[in-house]
């Protein structure tokens, strides 16, 4: 298998998937839907849906049904990215490479923007050619990862963070939850779509997701903005713990590289992994 022509042809079915999902023409209301696509079509990797796709294509889907429920864990990402950024929350003025959507279209649309993305994702996720038990399980988990129990509980303790260190247990649980969440969500949405149990693959998708911060981490300290298309520094700038903070960058190197064996491990539960080990692989590899 080719990983990386895998990987992009992926990328190009959730873009060209998104590119056509939120239509403004002839709508009084068009600027919502210009700062809805503004933000969702900047670029992105598209870990998420890709995840899922992934997931779902080993357990026996065919990608392009699961199509509507990768978009909108796409959806739900890009409204917290968009309200991640305001001036009330992490105040940045970059992201995905371009200057953020309340610089754009002032606070207030930015605002309805991530609001908007996130009632669309689910009407999204529910436009998918499945039998109504299996939607429901799947937005079920969608559900809860992205609310209290999950994204936003995580942004809270986040918030929190600026106030006063948090410990290695309280930042490892944060972050399981504000990015861990919708990363686990991705593999669970995928089993409950194939009719299996939708915690088969939570032990590769929970240490997927703390690999993917502690990258994200040691990326903030050792890359540029120009590489990254956000802001470095930004932890530092609000006085947040970071794993770096905590164990110093040669530790943090050392989890990432565990974690990211530790998921690989947990991939003998199914057949065909070849593509999620890879992907676990690239993620440990990223430069952005
Ligand atoms: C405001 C409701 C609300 C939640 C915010 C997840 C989150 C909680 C905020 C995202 C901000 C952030 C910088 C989180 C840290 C790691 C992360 C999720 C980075 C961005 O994800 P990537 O690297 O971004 O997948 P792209 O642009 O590639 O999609």
């Amino acid at each position: 298998m080719d990983f990386l022509k895998e990987l992009s042809a992926k990328q190009e079915k959730i873009n060209n998937y998104l590119e056509n999902a939120i239509k403004g023409e002839g709508l009084l209301q068009k600027e919502i839907t210009e700062a809805m696509n503004y933000s969702l079509l900047a670029g992105g990797k598209r870990i998420r849906p890709v995840l899922m796709m992934a997931t779902c294509e080993a357990l026996g889907l065919l990608e392009d049904e699961v199509l509507p429920f990768a978009a909108a864990l796409e959806m739900i990402h890009t409204y917290s990215l968009i309200h991640d950024d305001l001036p009330s929350m992490d105040n940045d003025d970059l992201r995905r490479g371009k200057p953020t959507n309340h610089v754009v279209f002032g606070e207030a649309t930015a605002i309805l923007a991530g609001d908007a993305l996130l009632n669309f994702a689910f009407e999204t996720a529910l436009s998918a050619p499945f039998d109504a038990e299996k939607k429901i399980k799947a937005v079920s988990v969608m559900g809860k990862a992205s609310g209290y129990l999950g994204m936003i509980g995580g942004q809270v303790v986040d918030l929190e963070g600026e106030k006063r260190r948090l410990s290695a247990d309280e930042l490892t649980k944060m972050h399981a939850m504000k990015t861990g969440a919708l990363i686990k969500a991705a593999t669970g949405m995928g089993c409950a779509l194939a009719g299996r149990d939708e915690s088969l693959l939570s032990d590769y998708s929970a240490n997927l997701g703390l690999a993917f911060q502690l990258k994200d981490d040691i990326l903030d300290e050792t890359s540029t903005a120009e590489e990254l298309g956000k802001n470095i520094g930004s932890d530092a700038k609000n006085e947040k713990t970071t794993f770096i903070t905590l164990y110093g960058m040669k530790k943090a190197e050392e989890l990432l590289e565990e974690t990211t064996n530790k998921a690989i491990k947990a991939l003998e539960k199914i057949e065909d992994s070849e593509f999620l080990e890879e992907f676990a692989m690239y993620l440990l590899k990223r430069r952005s």
